[in-house]
């Protein structure tokens, strides 16, 4: 219950209309929270509707996708941009393209995603988009007749000014080329469209690493301001060997972490002497995944086939990089049990609000994706910045402004918190700062 009548309306609303969506229910929950300590100070944003507002998109695209596989059989997907909030600019965010996908997935990942970019300080709205098509067991002549079906009805609807999209899980570089390949020639122009793109037509260096990198540069500031300690010789745990873990593996190991568990889809392995960083990159780089290969050439190491097992391996801090809905609260009480004092999000929504709520109250320091994982999104607006000034930093230049980026989405969420009489909530710091820039923008545009 919250102390603000109007916000309990609302909230039951929203889980009376949306009770089909609970991946969007959980992410607005999550965020009325935090509300309910900004209403008691700034009453006034719960005028003009802005909550109202804020929690339907502006609009949805869904569309009939089909497509030729190699057999010659006609297989048909949907395809769905959630174009969410354009306050403060163009939608952006990532592409999914997996058999989960669908609406309540898309709108619980284009809401935390306008917050998200808000918090970068840098000019994008939210959006999130993708297809319930997967991949992994297509061919690469099948992904690209996919993609070019794909945008032969998306392109109307996109822009470098109007809806920048990128990629998510199951989204690459492979996909990001052929989609963009298949906008130029529908519209005859060459604009950055999308971000993620490959170095040789557009894209920024240090983008592949940015989201996982970031995760880091985040973690490191938490250490400091909230643990005043630093990342050397603390045992970490990570799920996840996509694009957001491995980074997040070189970068906690190059700054003196030991990494003693890692996950993929097939389950994790373990090791409190440190796992083989490099070698659990080169493979996971390679296919995607690793464990199996890595319990093939490290017969003593310690495995399960469970990849929620993980959480049950002591450490000092976790970073759950995989998916939505990897930590429970059963998985949250073991972390704290084995010695845990620090979760750090790299993955949207990774853990449930039971997770949070119990991280906030037992002295576990916590911080939400939509602050800790938008590395990925800093970097994306950066690719956006140099695709319109037609110019390409090095490595170093857009790895130094990530850094920094990092640091001030840092400082916004735990200055904020504070001030609220909330000291280390920053999940309460992250949604309050990233909502009252998208709040002015809306007040200052009218009712649209
Ligand atoms: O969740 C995310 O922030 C992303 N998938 C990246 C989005 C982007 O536009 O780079």
């Amino acid at each position: 219950m919250y102390r603000n009548n109007e916000l309990n309306v609302l909230l039951s609303d929203v889980k009376n209309k949306y009770a089909n969506e609970p991946e969007f229910v959980q992410a607005v929950e999550e965020f009325l929270d935090s509300m309910d300590f900004l209403v008691e100070k700034k009453p006034e944003v719960l005028q003009n509707g802005i909550l109202e507002r804020l929690i339907v998109p502006e609009r949805i695209i869904q569309f009939r996708v089909p497509w030729v596989d190699d057999k010659g059989k006609v297989r048909v997907n949907t395809g769905y941009r959630v174009q969410f909030n354009s306050a403060i600019g163009p939608y952006k965010g990532g592409m999914r393209f997996d058999k989960s996908v669908n609406l309540s997935i898309l709108k619980f990942l284009g809401f935390e995603q306008t917050f998200k970019n808000s918090l970068t300080g840098l000019p994008m709205g939210g959006g999130k988009g993708g297809s319930d098509f997967d991949p992994r067991d297509k061919s690469d002549a099948e992904v690209m007749r996919f993609c070019q079906s794909f945008m032969n009805e998306f392109y109307r609807y996109i822009g470098p000014n109007t809806d920048v999209p990128a990629g998510d899980l199951g989204f690459g570089a492979r996909e990001v080329g052929y989609m963009f390949g298949q906008y130029k020639k529908l519209v005859n122009e060459w604009s950055g469209v999308f971000t993620g793109k490959g170095i040789s037509y557009g894209g920024s260096l240090a983008r592949p690493e940015a989201t996982g990198y970031g995760l880091c540069y985040f973690a490191e500031e938490m250490l400091k301001t909230c643990c005043k300690t630093d990342f050397k010789n603390k045992k970490v745990i990570i799920s996840g060997s996509g694009k957001v873990g491995s980074m997040a593996l070189k970068k906690a190991h190059e700054l003196g972490a030991i990494v003693v568990g890692m996950s993929d889809i097939n389950g994790y392995v373990a090791d409190e002497k440190g796992l083989d960083a490099e070698e659990i990159i080169s493979l996971a780089k390679a296919k995607g995944e690793f464990t199996k290969d890595y319990v093939a050439k490290h017969p003593g190491v310690k495995h399960s086939n469970c990849s929620r097992d993980l959480w049950n391996v002591p450490c000092d801090i976790a970073m759950p990089c995989a998916t939505q809905g990897e930590i429970n609260l059963e998985n949250a009480k073991q972390l704290k049990a084995n010695g845990c004092f620090m979760v750090a999000e790299g993955a949207n929504m990774p853990c449930d609000l039971e997770a949070i709520r119990f991280f906030n109250t037992n002295g576990i320091i916590f911080s939400p994706g939509k602050a800790s994982n938008a590395g990925g999104v800093a970097v994306s607006g950066l690719e956006m910045s140099q695709n319109a000034m037609h110019l390409s930093w090095t490595f170093e230049e857009v790895d130094a402004k990530l850094k920094e980026i990092m640091k001030k989405i840092f400082s916004q969420c735990y200055e904020t918190a504070k001030s609220f009489g909330q000291p280390n909530n920053l999940a309460l710091g992250a949604n309050i700062a990233g909502f009252l820039k998208v709040y002015d923008a809306m007040m200052a545009e009218g009712i649209c």
